[in-house]
């Protein structure tokens, strides 16, 4: 795609999830009207729906032939990622945005021709945007990254993980599990996909393990992570497939490797 065209993109796309976070910050303290979806706790606001509208009717009309795949569904059916195709979370971590009303995030990651080309995560409260084009770098606001540290090791890093998923379906084997957490310095749960992918990318975090994300929550991370040298593959250490929900387990490439080879392959049940 040409450079002059990805540069109008990447314009567009920072300005309208700035201009999405203001809208919600302004709006922090309206009451929601909240429902839940495939369980009690799988939540779901007006704001969610609206905020992913919102970048539909601007898609839409400014670029009429990309396509959008959004987790409230607004968007279109997408069955191959040919062409420009935006994925997009309105908000990442609800429950974070419903109960604490901080620690969430919009994820918005541009794909053409199944390349990821520009990845954005905006921390809407803190009013921190990280920002990644193809070879280009990643940044925090208009800070670029450092290329992730040479060398570290498993125990003096900071793990994050989601610890309901670890217990409730039963992938991997608890025993094992808590071998890494104790084994790491510490572990964390931010619970918000979309920061902690973030955070993976800044080095704050060395590592990060869900057990089933789709698109949306890991699109843009995923292009953050490969600029800063970082790598993002499923929990048996292979790739992801853009499209389906998957496990997710990112990190500074020897962390990863000394994860999946010490703890997630004996773990797997
Ligand atoms: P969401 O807030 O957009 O639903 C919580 O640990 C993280 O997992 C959030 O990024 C959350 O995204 C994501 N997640 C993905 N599928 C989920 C589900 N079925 N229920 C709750 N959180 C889910
Ligand atoms: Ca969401």
């Amino acid at each position: 795609m040409k450079n002059l065209i990805l540069d109008e993109i990447n314009r567009k796309a920072k300005e309208w999830i700035l201009e999405a976070g203001r809208t919600i910050r302004n709006k922090i303290n309206d009451p929601l009207d909240i429902s839940s979806k495939s369980n009690p706790n799988d939540l779901v606001t007006s704001m969610d729906k609206n905020t992913e509208k919102y970048f539909l009717e601007k898609i839409k009309s400014t670029f009429p032939d990309h396509f959008l795949i959004g987790e409230e569904g607004f968007g279109d059916e997408v069955k191959a990622l040919d062409g420009t195709v935006w994925i997009i979370d309105p908000i990442d971590g609800t429950m974070n945005f419903v109960q604490q009303k901080r620690n969430f995030a919009i994820s918005v990651a541009i794909y053409h021709d199944g390349v990821g080309e520009v990845g954005l995560i905006y921390n809407v409260m803190e009013d921190q945007l990280y920002s990644a084009r193809r070879g280009e770098g990643a940044f925090k606001n208009e800070v670029k990254l450092p290329p992730l540290k040479k060398t570290t090791v498993l125990e003096e890093s900071v793990i994050g993980l989601n610890h309901l998923w670890l217990c409730e379906n039963k992938l991997v084997d608890e025993k094992i599990m808590q071998d890494l957490v104790k084994t790491a310095r510490g572990s964390r749960t931010y619970g918000s996909a979309a920061i902690e992918l973030a955070f993976v990318a800044e080095g704050v975090l060395e590592g990060y393990l869900a057990m089933s994300l789709s698109p949306w929550d890991f699109a843009a991370g995923m292009i953050l992570i490969k600029e800063v040298g970082g790598i993002t593959t499923n929990i048996d250490g292979k790739g992801i497939k853009m499209l389906e929900r998957n496990s997710v387990f990112a990190g500074h490439p020897e962390v990863h490797s000394r994860i999946l080879n010490d703890f997630i392959t004996k773990a797997r049940k």
